[in-house]
């Protein structure tokens, strides 16, 4: 009606010749959910049909849920560095933990600046960069800090297995601080807000320790627990660059000598149903909430996880495990209940299409697609791949059929997807034919390279005591010397790469 109203005094103004601005629309609200290392193990996307996720795969059928979904770096601070600042760890050279994302970005370039400035309530509480909120400056009001950060409660029993940490803990879900940080959306949610607010609910779980209460073991017995697809043999066909990236930490060894390899997995798959708990509470609390119709839901997991695939665990390396992440958007006016899209996207996203959404300005400085024309129809033509970075000059691209990554040395891995959703077989030197193929996803590639920023001794592991992996790759003495003369300059065809064979098609 107020609309109707307001076309008909449009209307008036212009038939007497006097043009005045129209009203703005109002602007959606923006609930952005950020899940500290959860892979692709939730119930909808169907990789591990042993997690219980039943509200992210709720809240994935109330819009788009994006099957290939891929973060721009596979650790913490450059993911999120690239994702909340528009620029890609090969721009910032923000490349690992201990890298200060503050000296690579500025406050005025973060996401959640630009909705302050456009006149946003910007409301948060937990992890949304790395080790917290971030820069103080862009909020308006904050949850503050949660008490014992990611870590959780008292620990009733350590099941760790050397690096990989995990146990049961005393109490309940309210010794775990994502209780507290989903306790505070709620409220906020429950709340009057004079203006349109970007609520951040920056979740820690399933972060390591996976120190949560009994009943989220008992919801996944270890005697129904079963390893995740894995070949003895995988890392044969491998070049020694990704070999040191499986084995960089040492974790498989632990683990298979421990002979307790089911135990970490009964852990993680804890740590992800106590998490979709706390996200079924802000959805119960957003359901009934004023703003349910007018308010846009994006939940992203910064990266994903290994848990023994290629013999490696964590994080930081450049295969799908690694890589892909649950992205699901619900957008009023935009998306449909149910929505499915498999095209390849990237967390490049996440800035520029938010801010188009919400009548934002995108600032300049922003790469990355607007997917908006996904949202409104997941089945859209795409052209894009999404395109992922681990450590200086080591990029992965993925296609819908393809992943081609490329190390700095030259080292080389190609996956067709279409047979081998595991990744076992590296066809990167296997045939001519493939050179047409990696040749074309080269293209996409980021042209721009610079070197890593320097690292601060014991930087970068606020809330996170996981250890930099900027140096998983080996370089030559070759390429540090060319990395310092020339620190700008567009990544070239490594030099042992194979030749292409022009024939080939
Ligand atoms: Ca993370």
């Amino acid at each position: 009606m107020k609309c109707a109203l307001l076309s008909f005094a449009s209307l008036a103004l212009l038939c007497g010749h006097v043009v005045l601005a129209a009203e703005p629309e109002p602007r959606p609200n923006v609930l952005f959910i950020a899940v500290d290392d959860l892979n692709h193990w939730v119930g909808h996307l169907g990789r591990n049909p042993q997690t219980k996720t039943p509200n992210i795969d709720r809240l994935a059928r109330m819009g788009v849920t994006f099957t290939h979904a891929y973060c721009a770096a596979p650790i913490c601070n450059p993911s999120r560095t690239a994702l909340l600042s528009g620029k890609r760890p090969s721009v910032t050279g923000v490349y690992d933990n201990s890298q200060p994302f503050r000296q690579g970005v500025k406050v005025e370039e973060s996401l959640v600046t630009q909705f302050k400035n456009a006149g946003y309530e910007t409301l948060g509480m937990g992890k949304l960069w790395h080790g917290g909120l971030g820069f103080p400056d862009q909020w308006t009001a904050t949850g503050g800090r949660e008490p014992g950060g990611g870590a959780g409660g008292k620990l009733k029993e350590d099941r760790s297995i050397g690096g990989i940490k995990f146990g049961i803990i005393e109490g309940g879900d309210a010794s775990v601080s994502d209780t507290q940080i989903a306790n505070y959306s709620i409220a906020e949610l429950g709340k009057k807000h004079d203006k349109p607010f970007f609520l951040t609910v920056g979740f820690h779980k399933p972060h390591m320790p996976w120190n949560v209460p009994q009943k989220y073991y008992d919801m996944h017995p270890l005697d129904k627990i079963e390893l995740p697809p894995h070949r003895t043999n995988d890392l044969d066909d491998l070049p020694p660059s990704a070999v040191t990236m499986a084995h960089q930490f040492g974790d498989h060894a632990k683990v298979l000598e421990s002979g307790r390899w089911k135990e970490a997995v009964q852990g993680y798959l804890a740590a992800i149903s106590y998490l979709d708990t706390q996200v079924g509470r802000v959805l119960d609390a957003f359901d009934t909430s004023a703003y349910a119709t007018n308010t846009i839901i994006c939940l992203w997991g910064d990266h994903g996880w290994h848990l023994g695939e290629k013999e490696h665990w964590r994080k930081f390396a450049l295969w799908e495990e690694a890589t892909r992440a649950p992205f699901i958007w619900v957008v009023p006016g935009v998306t449909k209940p149910g929505g499915v899209c498999d095209r390849t996207v990237d967390f490049m996203s996440i800035y520029p299409t938010l801010c188009a959404l919400s009548g934002v300005p995108v600032p300049r400085h922003v790469e990355g697609a607007n997917i908006r024309p996904l949202l409104a129809n997941p089945k859209a033509e795409w052209s894009l791949p999404a395109v992922t970075t681990h450590g200086f000059q080591n990029h992965a691209v993925r296609s819908e059929r393809w992943r081609y990554i490329r190390y700095v040395n030259g080292d080389e891995e190609l996956y067709d997807h279409t047979n081998d959703e595991y990744e076992f077989t590296n066809l990167a030197s296997k045939r001519a034919e493939f050179d047409a193929v990696k040749a074309e996803l080269a293209k996409f590639f980021p042209k721009v390279n610079n070197p890593p920023l320097k690292a601060l001794a014991g930087a970068g592991v606020e809330g996170d005591d996981e250890k930099p992996a900027l140096n998983a790759t080996p370089q030559s003495r070759r390429e540090r010397q060319a990395q310092r003369r020339q620190p700008q300059q567009p990544v070239e065809p490594a030099k042992t790469a194979p030749q292409q064979d022009k024939s080939a098609k």
